[in-house]
């Protein structure tokens, strides 16, 4: 039986990335970190199933003992401060979990247990002010956030301990993915909670463009990158963009609701048929820098791994807003 290891195993892709090893018949251990309150809510249907570790990304020797404990075979390090956002009001701390936390990992793996295969969580968000349309393997990187900052250091770490010490790193470049599970504060979840709730709608920019997947697809490629005989780094999109005014009419759409936009810039606001408000723009909610279009080419990841989303915007929105 293989032995996994998985860090942020109760995030939206831990959890289920979780789920989808155990499938595969693994030994699943899962590094949490200790809380007043756990939540373990995205990993309740299967807990009994899995082996959960107290440790931090940032605690070297709580990461030493885990790997004293087992053997792991692979390792997926998806642990991180992963809200962009919050990235410029915590640089430092942001810098230390995604940067100085996946060195820690890196540094234990040599040191410790140089067999196991090692999958890092990079990101779409080190394209930043996109180079070229679309994205692929060898666009340049231009990160825009201390999020992307941040996970460019650890994505050439990667490729570093890959190429110094020849052991079996690679990265998953993904682009934006989401799901039932997804943090409340991303703005896919955001907009979906808040139509469900018959709320206000209180957002910032309406016009970056994202390449929007479906996270328990994604985390199948995570599993497959691992399982190549030697490593390499893919980009994971559907190769389809779309801003954020186009998801939330089409999640009103989803209800038969047609939405009116009117004004523009912070005046902006959106309007039901029956002419009720239900989207203001709330200026705190602009980034210092924004990420204005993101679109990825996932070619390679079709040819080498046989992987092609199924799941695409439409789809995606209605399993969303159909998830109770
Ligand atoms: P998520 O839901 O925010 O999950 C992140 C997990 O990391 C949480 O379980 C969190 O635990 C854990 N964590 C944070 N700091 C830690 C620390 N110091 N030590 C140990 N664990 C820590 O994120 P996600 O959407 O599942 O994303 C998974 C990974 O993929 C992240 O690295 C993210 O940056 C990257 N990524 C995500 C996307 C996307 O669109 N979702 C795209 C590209 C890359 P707590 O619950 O205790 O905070
Ligand atoms: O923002 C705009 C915002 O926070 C998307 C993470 O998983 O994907 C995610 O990062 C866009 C941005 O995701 C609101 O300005 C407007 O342009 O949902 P988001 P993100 O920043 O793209 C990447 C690939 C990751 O790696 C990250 O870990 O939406 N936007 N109004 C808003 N965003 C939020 N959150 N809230 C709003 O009210």
């Amino acid at each position: 039986m293989k032995t996994a290891l998985v860090t942020g195993i109760i995030g939206q892709d831990g959890s289920y990335l979780a789920e989808h090893l155990l499938s595969k018949g693994y030994q699943v251990v899962g590094l949490i970190r200790r809380s007043s309150s756990p939540n373990l809510e995205r990993i309740s249907d299967f807990k009994d199933k899995i082996s959960l570790e107290h440790g931090d990304i940032l605690d070297q020797p709580s990461l030493q003992r885990v790997f004293e404990k087992y053997e792991f075979n692979e390792v997926y390090n998806l642990a991180a401060q992963s809200f962009v956002g919050l990235s410029w009001e915590q640089p430092i701390y942001t810098t230390e979990v995604n940067a100085v936390g996946t060195l820690k990992l890196l540094e234990v793996i040599r040191t410790v247990s140089p067999k196991s295969k090692f999958y890092q969580a990079s990101t779409s968000e080190m394209f930043g002010l996109a180079q070229e349309v679309p994205q692929t393997e060898k666009t340049p990187f231009y990160p825009r956030s201390p999020y992307g900052v941040s996970k460019l250091y650890a994505h050439w770490m990667t490729v570093n301990y890959r190429e110094s010490y020849n052991l079996f790193t690679c990265s998953g470049i993904l682009f934006n993915h989401e799901s039932p599970r997804r943090g409340n504060e991303f703005v896919t979840k955001k907009i979906v909670n808040s139509i469900k709730r018959n709320e206000l709608l209180r957002l910032g920019n309406l016009y970056s463009k994202r390449d929007w997947g479906y996270a328990l697809e994604y985390v199948e490629v995570m599993y497959k990158m691992l399982q190549l005989s030697s490593p390499e780094d893919f980009v994971i999109a559907t190769g389809e963009t779309h801003t954020i005014k186009e998801f939330v009419a089409e999640a009103f759409s989803y209800l038969n609701e047609e939405i009116h936009f009117e004004g523009s810039g912070l005046d902006e606001k959106g309007y039901t048929k029956s002419g009720k408000l239900i989207l203001e723009i709330d200026p705190k909610m602009y980034r210092p820098a924004e990420v204005n279009l993101l679109v990825g080419d996932a070619s390679k990841a079709k040819k080498i791994l046989g992987w092609e989303p199924k799941v695409k915007f439409t789809q995606l929105v209605e399993l969303m807003m159909k998830d109770k």
